[in-house]
């Protein structure tokens, strides 16, 4: 895997940028295609996402491969040094329950606010639809911005906006802020003095939230101005000399990342269950009760897959590092998730 990486992706999607960052950060040469379609004959994802790696095979062939959260897994181990994988397996736990927070929950947040209010949606539909073909004139744009309007606005109830679910949506997003902004009076990152793999994550997400979308991206600018600075600092860390000690430790786990963990156990740890509830029972939707408000939405098989390896993750610890991971978890509302 000496040749650069190859992989397909766009600025306005928070997964491209979650991987791009890891890249940077993990000084491993990449290639970032904007469009596909400018090296003919890469195979197609299956669904296709962005971003979309293509990976030799054992064969000797490309494969498209998408999905973040096992490739970067994967790059861990096939790539030596500067993991973002937490050393301690205790620690990497809480490090994948917040990637997947950050990957899962907190993108209803840049969803919802990115296509439920005016001047973002004008934005993103305007400059998102830069990204796509062009370059284009006047007409041209204009079609295109609102041909992405169109086909984005109705997926918000995919991931479970609407006027009841707003607020909820909402309040969690000023709390994480708040709770980042409180860890970074001290930190450099969610796991210490180096980034994990939930650093990506949220940066991911974030960098549309507090840099893109002008709802979200204001109130970032009045309450969270580190969370601001970080979210800049974190796409570029190839210059951060990582050591083993700059770790967290999962015995003392600072108060804001317990914060950040009760949010988790507040508004995702719950939606998880009832996702993996209907979709066990062969339901096409789920109904919630987040945050004490009723939630209903599409099940997700993606979600269920989520749940199922982080309840790996966590029957693969030993007894004493299951101990320590849970020890850090009690009373952050995610213990459910972990319960036989
Ligand atoms: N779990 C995937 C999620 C990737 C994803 O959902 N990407 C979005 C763009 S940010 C996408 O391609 N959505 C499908 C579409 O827009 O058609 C990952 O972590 O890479």
């Amino acid at each position: 895997m000496n040749a650069p990486l190859l992989l397909s992706g766009a600025p306005g999607s928070p997964y491209t940028r979650k991987m791009v960052a890891l890249l940077r950060y993990r000084r491993i040469a990449y290639r970032w295609l904007l469009s596909a379609q400018a090296v003919p004959g890469l195979p197609q994802a299956k669904p296709p996402l962005l971003p979309t790696f293509y990976l030799l095979g054992l064969d000797g062939a490309l494969q498209a491969v998408t999905d973040s959260t096992p490739l970067i897994r994967r790059f861990d181990s096939e790539f030596e040094g500067r993991a973002v994988i937490p050393a301690d397996p205790a620690l990497a736990l809480i490090d994948a329950l917040l990637e997947d927070f950050g990957d899962e929950w907190l993108t209803k947040a840049m969803f919802h606010y990115r296509w439920t209010y005016a001047a973002d949606i004008r934005k993103a539909g305007e400059v998102l639809a830069c990204w796509r073909g062009g370059p284009h004139d006047d007409a041209a744009l204009a079609a295109t911005a609102q041909a992405v309007r169109d086909r984005q606005i109705p997926r918000l109830r995919f991931v479970g906006s609407n006027l009841q679910t707003g607020p909820v949506i909402e309040a969690g997003y000023r709390r994480v802020l708040l709770a980042l902004e409180d860890h970074f009076r001290v930190h450099r990152f969610l796991m210490g003095a180096r980034p994990g793999a939930s650093d990506f994550a949220l940066y991911g997400q974030l960098t549309q939230l507090v840099h893109f979308d002008p709802t979200p991206m204001a109130l970032a600018a009045e309450i969270a101005p580190r969370v601001v600075a970080w979210v800049l600092m974190m796409e570029d860390l190839s210059g951060l000399e990582p050591g083993e000690a700059d770790w967290l430790d999962v015995g003392r786990l600072p108060d804001s990342l317990r914060a950040l963990l009760r949010e988790s156990g507040r508004l995702y740890a719950p939606l998880l269950m009832a996702n993996a509830q209907a979709l066990q029972a062969g339901q096409s939707e789920f109904q919630a009760l987040i945050d004490g408000q009723p939630w209903v939405q599409q099940a997700f098989p993606y979600q269920g897959k989520c749940l199922a390896w982080l309840k790996r993750d966590h029957a693969a610890l030993s007894p004493a590092d299951r101990a320590r991971a849970d020890a850090a978890l009690a009373g952050s509302g995610n213990e459910l998730l972990f319960s036989p």
